[in-house]
């Protein structure tokens, strides 16, 4: 038995040392490539939508931290396997291991750190075996401690060493923002500080939900980064960075919403873009005599998203964003440039690390999440969350208030916020300022709690007279519905 853990043991050793190797090669050449990344982003994109939906559901931002250590998991398991082949036979051992490495190598951008990882892992396969003692032998053990010791110094200096060149050459370039030709009024100021615990106005970056299909941020150059707009137009027409920050540039205050967030959810966040208007840069292609129905924009490693091209010529500020808060865009949030549309789910508006926009059609292309069946024409469902107080918290009995935010994306406008307590009337909330249709505006209704539990439901009414539906419908394929209901208990 305790031999066998030691040959399993050797082999999940042997993996791990591989693994780091390839993880460092990967750091210096396509962080993406990294073994456990490149199989990661493949089993993103092989998911079937519910599975994946249902893991963003359970586990939030960290679905990603999950998947990364499932397939750790699944790879340390058969590793170890690996190892205890070895102890038979080592030419099996080795062979299960190099299987492992193939796995990655088909689907990484570069294959070099695979194959490192591969000579690495079973290289260190062979030491191992080598020096471990023979049963009944004395004596034997320093060796292979010798051995597994340095070989697990090894794993740690490299893993250590390869995130830390990853970031070093990830690090943020921030480039100098000119000022808006056409600037937005300042924020009013909003609730943040009259209700404690609702959301802020503006979302500040760093808080500012993230949603996309990638387990390590693209590295782009901002002096080498550009952006292409090819298919059905007149002329093909390229801009690079500088290109667009010579343009005009609007700013506006847009609530960006995912379509995955469900009832009361947390996928969304408000905030200040900076950006050339989307048809400015599509005049400059010449659209007037085009047949497309869709703009295919793609991101630098060819993830694609889909844009009615109705909708985002439609006269809303659509536009290529380039700043955020007042700031260039973070790595996160699609630096140096990603598209935004008001009233359109991020899915089908929102590319980020945006380097193409194809005009074509529904019929000749599909794009990432159409061909996984959701909804290509997406306008964000009216909707309302409550933030303070949070479900099952306790309240002091008592004056109180009940508060959060709203929205109506597109010139519907929240009109009216209404909250029921306990299934009686719903009561008319106060507003806090506007900042216009197309961001969300924060609300609250004073409540005098009495001892007890109490349920607390939420429901915008847009500027068309539309009610917030109770309705439920999952996120997929349009966007969920339905009415926020929370229970508090007040003590
Ligand atoms: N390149 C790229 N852009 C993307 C995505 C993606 O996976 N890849 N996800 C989209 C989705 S689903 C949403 S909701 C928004 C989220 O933007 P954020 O992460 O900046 O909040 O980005 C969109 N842009
Ligand atoms: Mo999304």
């Amino acid at each position: 038995m305790w031999k066998r853990l030691v040959d399993a043991g050797i082999g999940v050793l042997s993996t791990l040392v591989g693994v780091a190797a390839g993880h460092l090669v990967a750091s210096l050449t396509e962080p993406a490539s990294s073994p456990v990344i490149a199989v990661g982003s493949r089993v993103i994109d092989l998911t079937p939508t519910p599975l994946k939906e249902w893991a963003i559901a359970q586990f939030g931002t960290h679905d990603k931290t999950i998947l990364v250590g499932s397939v750790l998991a699944g790879v340390l398991l058969l590793a170890g396997v690996a190892g205890l082949l070895a102890a038979r036979r080592f030419a099996y051992g080795a062979g299960l291991m190099l299987v492992l490495v193939l796995i990655p190598a088909l689907v990484a951008p570069d294959l070099l750190p695979s194959l490192v990882a591969g000579a690495v892992g079973v290289g260190s396969l062979w030491w191992l075996t080598r020096a471990r003692p023979e049963p009944g032998a004395a004596g034997g053990r320093r060796g292979v401690l010798v051995a597994a010791g340095a070989l697990a110094t090894a794993a740690v200096v490299m893993g250590g060493a390869g995130r830390w060149i990853t970031s070093y050459r990830t690090r943020v370039t921030a480039i100098d923002l000119p000022p808006a030709a056409d600037p937005a009024p300042a924020l009013p100021t909003g609730l943040d500080d009259r209700v404690p615990g609702i959301s802020s106005f503006r979302t500040p970056t760093d808080d500012f939900y993230r949603v996309d299909t990638r387990l390590t941020l693209p590295l782009v150059d901002p002096d080498e980064w550009t952006l292409t707009i090819d298919g059905d137009v007149d002329r093909e027409v390229t801009f690079t960075l500088d290109d667009l920050l010579a343009m005009p540039l609007v700013e506006r205050d847009i609530t960006l919403t995912c379509v995955s967030n469900e009832v009361g959810g947390r996928y969304l966040g408000a905030a200040r873009w900076l950006g050339v208007r989307l048809t400015d840069l599509l005049d400059r292609a010449g659209i007037e005599a085009t047949s497309a129905d869709q703009i295919l924009s793609t991101d630098v490693d060819g993830m694609t998203i889909s844009t009615p091209l109705a909708v985002a010529t439609d006269g809303r500020d659509a536009m290529i964003a380039i700043g955020m808060n007042g700031r260039s865009l973070s790595r996160e949030h699609g630096f140096p440039a990603r598209m935004v549309v008001p009233g359109l789910y991020g899915f089908v508006s929102a590319c980020k690390w945006i380097t193409r926009m194809t005009l074509t059609t529904y019929a000749d292309d599909e794009a990432y999440w159409t061909e996984r069946d959701w909804a290509t024409d997406a306008p964000i469902r009216i909707s309302s969350r409550i933030d303070t107080p949070k479900p099952l918290s306790t309240v002091e009995a008592g004056r109180t208030v009940i508060g959060g935010v709203a929205w109506a994306q597109h010139q519907k406008g929240v009109a009216r916020v209404e909250v029921r307590v306990d299934g009686g009337a719903w009561q008319q909330a106060r507003l806090g300022p506007s900042a216009g249709d197309d961001y969300w505006r924060q609300w609250y209704l004073p409540w005098t709690a009495e001892p007890g539990q109490h349920s607390l439901a939420v429901r915008t009414v847009d500027g068309e007279g539309d009610v917030q539906t109770a309705v439920r419908a999952t996120p997929f394929p349009e966007g969920s519905s339905g009415i926020q209901e929370i229970v508090v208990n007040v003590a």
